[in-house]
């Protein structure tokens, strides 16, 4: 990894590293955190507004990790910092039921035609571990499909050839997780059908279900190919099996209906995060009524949470998804134009510096591929695997000079929100243009 040295102008963000490092293994709650493969310290958080993060140096920053997809209004969105104040005001968590938790499910079930029922859970990993247990209960069969650099969460079957953080980090793989347990998560490539098939003709009698990303997000963001979620569908019809779409990051993100509804497949169950929180700990499984009644205390399937369905979680995801949903505020119109502006002016800047990218796009989810030759698309992992990460370094080290952050990662997605604005997009352009020529 080539490494530049760090200017004082991000002085305090490094002794607070120093200091983080000294309590913290890697100085970080999260490992993404840490800038590893960017080949910098990371700079800390002070404050957020709208689409700028200040650093602790006072340095302002278009933010494009968006606290990686829940901030799908921006920083501090009045109705959202409003929502939660007032919830804070009668109380942080209780260990019984309140009726937000139930509105903010209406809200789901609303938007999600495939959902009957929901259960709030704190974060994503939650969401993905208990929709697996509940399909392999469903099914009264072991085995999980996982595709190939698609992240969903750390608990033990599921980190294995996985994306995000740990793909970055050279552990798609992790110690610590015993073979009798992967040995239940079946591999498959992203985006082929043909080898879903060939899995499904050899081992139907013990395949509980599919995992996926509806989008792939945690290795860049990947668009299915046609066909290839209706193919998947097919497949766990003929062969009892629960199609799982884990939409942690694309559920409201890419459509009001989620990725589901834009590509128009149902699955069995969804696992949802990020949005949903509005920028809390909050996540949600669900699907059809027969399915849910299974979890406890309706069924037999156990899966429980102090703070799950906390209500200032509640409260902000309710702000958030209320307006998000509303017609009259066109949110999802102004992101696809926001994000559609970026792209193809990340586009025309790396053609005029002649350095060789493909950027990738579903509605506000975009990620910039260092790929061998323009404009090649990335289809998978493997395809994944040829991106230059050197070069990704370099760019996100000069972007960030210029007071742009992204996500510190080739493996994942940049999230365009409702407060980014042309001006602040054309801003980014300038800097990526800059960062393109220095290359
Ligand atoms: N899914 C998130 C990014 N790919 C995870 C963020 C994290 O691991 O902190």
């Amino acid at each position: 990894m080539t490494t530049t040295p760090q200017t004082s102008r991000t002085k305090l963000s490094q002794e607070a590293f120093v200091q983080a490092s000294k309590v913290m293994p890697g100085g970080v709650s999260s490992p993404v955190r840490a800038y590893k493969s960017v080949g910098c310290d990371p700079i800390f958080a002070k404050s957020g507004s709208g689409c700028i993060v200040t650093d602790i140096d006072d340095n302002d920053y278009i933010d494009y990790v968006g606290s990686y997809g829940p901030l799908i209004l921006g920083h501090c969105p009045d109705s959202v910092v409003a929502a939660m104040t007032k919830a804070a005001r009668k109380g942080s968590s209780f260990g019984m039921p309140t009726e937000a938790e139930t509105k903010l499910a209406n809200m789901v079930i609303d938007a999600i035609d495939s959902v009957d029922q929901v259960r709030f859970v704190n974060s994503g990993t939650e969401a993905t571990m208990s929709a697996i247990r509940l399909a392999r209960a469903a099914t009264n069969k072991p085995c999980i499909i996982k595709c190939t650099g698609c992240y969903h969460g750390h608990s033990d079957g599921l980190l294995v050839e996985a994306g995000s953080g740990a793909l970055t980090l050279g552990h798609p793989s992790s110690p610590g997780v015993p073979a009798t347990i992967t040995d239940n998560t079946l591999l498959l490539p992203y985006n082929d059908l043909a080898a879903a098939e060939k899995l499904f003709a050899q081992k139907a009698d013990q395949i509980a279900g599919i995992i996926l990303e509806p989008i792939a997000g945690n290795m860049g963001t990947i668009p299915p190919a046609p066909g290839y979620l209706q193919g998947l569908r097919d497949l766990c019809d003929k062969h009892n099996a629960i199609l799982i779409f884990d939409e942690v990051m694309t559920g409201f993100r890419v459509h009001r209906g989620c990725a589901q509804t834009l590509y128009g497949i149902t699955p069995d169950l969804t696992c949802l995060g990020k949005v949903i929180g509005g920028g809390m700990p909050c996540a949600a499984y669900g699907g059809k009524a027969e399915l849910m009644q299974l979890m406890a205390p309706a069924g037999p399937v156990y899966q429980a949470g102090t703070l799950s369905g906390n209500p200032l979680a509640m409260a902000a995801g309710i702000a958030t998804l209320t307006e998000v949903l509303d017609p009259e505020n066109g949110v999802y119109e102004n992101l696809e134009a926001l994000s559609a502006r970026l792209q193809s002016g990340l586009e025309v800047a790396a053609k005029t510096a002649n350095v060789p990218v493909t950027v990738q796009r579903v509605g506000s989810m975009l990620t910039c591929f260092f790929t061998p030759t323009a404009n090649s698309p990335v289809t998978c992992f493997d395809d994944v695997s040829k991106c230059d990460t050197e070069k990704f370094a370099t760019f996100f080290r000069t972007m960030l000079d210029e007071g742009v952050l992204l996500p510190p990662s080739q493996y994942e997605t940049w999230f365009v929100s409702h407060a980014h604005d042309e001006a602040t997009i054309d801003k980014t352009i300038a800097a990526a243009g800059k960062a393109f020529a220095a290359m």
